[in-house]
């Protein structure tokens, strides 16, 4: 059984593709994760979202308990407050990809000081919902022996 990849997705990104389309393009999250799904083939995937800082942290202690082949995540806007969330991915052995949709450093000062960059494996922000299925090929490349059959 090959260990899945998990993609966390925080606050209010149920709502993709409803509203502000100029930085979060027209694409809903359903159809995010119809991309994550095409890109990791057969691999498997839990996606996941949640508008609360309790069930994102339980979710990293599963990854952690299956474990995780590695965590893809989104925060939102818990990037930018949830010590909580920081402390769970620290408890992580594998790598994790911290993903936005928009390039937080263009946008105002608030966005800029993510709490999650420092423990990442590797960060990606401003590529658009395109991002998702980027981070997913770059999970299963960078674990040589993930045992992807696509
Ligand atoms: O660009 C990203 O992916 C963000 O993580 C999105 C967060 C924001 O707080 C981060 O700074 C950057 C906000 C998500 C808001 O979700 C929306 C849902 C529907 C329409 C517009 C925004």
């Amino acid at each position: 059984m090959t260990n899945p990849i998990f993609v966390l997705n925080g606050p209010n990104l149920n709502r993709l593709g409803t509203r502000e389309p100029e930085i979060y393009g027209h694409t809903t999250l359903a159809e995010v994760e119809a991309m994550c799904r095409q890109a990791a083939g057969s691999h498997p995937l839990e996606f996941r979202q949640s508008n609360r800082e309790y069930e994102i942290i339980e979710w990293v202690h599963e990854a952690i308990d299956t474990p995780a082949l590695g965590i893809i995540i989104n925060p939102a806007a818990f990037t930018f407050t949830s010590i909580a969330i920081l402390d769970a991915l620290k408890m992580f052995p594998g790598p994790i990809i911290e993903l936005h949709i928009s390039n937080i450093h263009r946008r105002e000062d608030i966005y800029h000081k993510s709490l999650v960059s420092r423990i990442a494996t590797a960060v990606i922000a401003g590529l658009g919902p395109a991002g998702y299925p980027f981070a997913v090929n770059a999970m299963i490349e960078m674990v040589p022996d993930s045992g992807a059959r696509r």
